[in-house]
Parts: C-alpha cells; sequence; structure tokens
C-alpha cells in the first residue's frame, strides 16, 4: 500500500474530511496545513496573529510560513503520511520536492477530489467556519483556480494523478480513495 499521499482539491473539496478518515484506518501522520494555521490562532502565537487576518480574507499565507510548518511535521517518526492542503501553487511544489527529496521520501500518489462549485459554497455556507462567509469562498475559490489548479496538470504529467468524484457520500469516496491506494 501507497504511505506517502497527498489531497488536491478547492476548498471545501473534503480533503480534511476524507485525510482524516484515512489517517484513522493507516495510522499515517495526517499533515493539514490549514489546521496547524488554525491552531496558532487559537493559541494566538506569533505565527497564529500574523496568519489570522489573512486567513480570514480567505488568502493563502506566505510560502515561506507554510514551509516551516510542514518542515518541522514531516521529520516526525511516521508509518506514513497525508499531505492535505498542501502545497498550493507552483512555489509550494518545488520546495515540497526538496523537502521529500531531502527525506528520501517521494511522493507516491496525488487524490484530486473534484465537486462542482455551487456544491462547494453550499457546504461551506454549511459549515460556517470563520473563514467560511460568501465574501471570502469568492476569494478562495478564485485563488484556488488561478494558483492551485495549475497543479492537477503537473501532478498528471508526473502519472501520479488519481481523480475522485467527490460529490456524493462519504463511504462511497473513502472506498474509492482505499481502492486506488493499493
Ligand atoms: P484548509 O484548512 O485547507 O480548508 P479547505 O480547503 O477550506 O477545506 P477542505 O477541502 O479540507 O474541506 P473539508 O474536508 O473541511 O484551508 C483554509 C485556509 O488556510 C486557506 O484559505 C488558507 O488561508 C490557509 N492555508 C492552508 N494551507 C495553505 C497553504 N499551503 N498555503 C497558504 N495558505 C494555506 O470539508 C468542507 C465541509 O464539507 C465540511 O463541513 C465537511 O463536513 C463537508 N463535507 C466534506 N465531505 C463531504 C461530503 N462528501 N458530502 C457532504 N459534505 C461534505
Amino acid at each position: 500500500m501507497k504511505k506517502h499521499l497527498l489531497f488536491l482539491g478547492p476548498p471545501g473539496a473534503g480533503k480534511g474530511t476524507q485525510a482524516a478518515l484515512l489517517s484513522e484506518t493507516t495510522s499515517y501522520l495526517h499533515l493539514s496545513t490549514g489546521e496547524l494555521l488554525r491552531k496558532e490562532i487559537d493559541l494566538a502565537t506569533d505565527l497564529g496573529k500574523q496568519v489570522k487576518d489573512i486567513m480570514n480574507k480567505g488568502e493563502l499565507v506566505s510560502d515561506q510560513l507554510v514551509l516551516e510548518i510542514v518542515k518541522k511535521n514531516l521529520k516526525r517518526d511516521n508509518k506514513g503520511w497525508i499531505l492535505d492542503g498542501y502545497p498550493r501553487n507552483l512555489s509550494q511544489v518545488k520546495s515540497l520536492n526538496d523537502v521529500l527529496a531531502n527525506l528520501n521520501e517521494p511522493l507516491e500518489i496525488v487524490f484530486y477530489l473534484d465537486v462542482p462549485d455551487e456544491v462547494l459554497i453550499k457546504r461551506l455556507l454549511l459549515r460556517g467556519r470563520t473563514d467560511d462567509n460568501e465574501e471570502t469562498i469568492k476569494t478562495r475559490l478564485k485563488i484556488y483556480k488561478e494558483t492551485t489548479e495549475p497543479l492537477i496538470e503537473y501532478y498528471k504529467k508526473l502519472s501520479l494523478l488519481r481523480y475522485i468524484d467527490a460529490n456524493g457520500d462519504l463511504k462511497t469516496i473513502s472506498d474509492d480513495i482505499k481502492q486506488k491506494m493499493a
């Protein structure tokens, strides 16, 4: 079974949800940059104070800050890892490639979770996190299309991409993911 995985997709596609489910059954490290950043905000650390307004506007925090978080966490001893929400642009892809080359742990699969925009918007408004309002969701979707979507083509060319129809019930989606991991 593959051990080094990445979840890619628009905001609200269920990357965090599916990565958490998979982490429970595999015991792989679930590394969500969004979750780690939100923790920093809750603890009111210096880093949290720096990123709070940026995240509440739906913008991306700086590549350098996110890279530090990823490096620190990937070094932890783990059976495998699931990257959720990182990388989000081509510069983060390059940094990740360097980190993984140093660890000698190449990426094995990229799951692309596809969900139509109107479903994403409904899900996020229902979730109601501080960054889940109409204005912010619009910004996040725009940034996703401009900066994150090109990663789909990048990983497709490397034959790492696996398509997941993520507009369905949780179990059907997680079964599909597990089947494509084998
Ligand atoms: P993230 O924390 O990554 O969150 P997300 O993209 O909004 O959501 P995700 O796709 O994980 O959806 P989820 O499972 O929660 O990003 C938040 C912010 O952090 C970014 O805007 C940015 O500011 C910052 N950030 C993070 N990483 C960064 C990086 N690398 N660089 C720069 N900035 C970064 O699901 C959404 C909702 O749908 C939930 O309520 C869930 O219950 C529901 N749901 C999930 N699957 C469903 C299904 N199958 N059916 C119905 N509902 C479902």
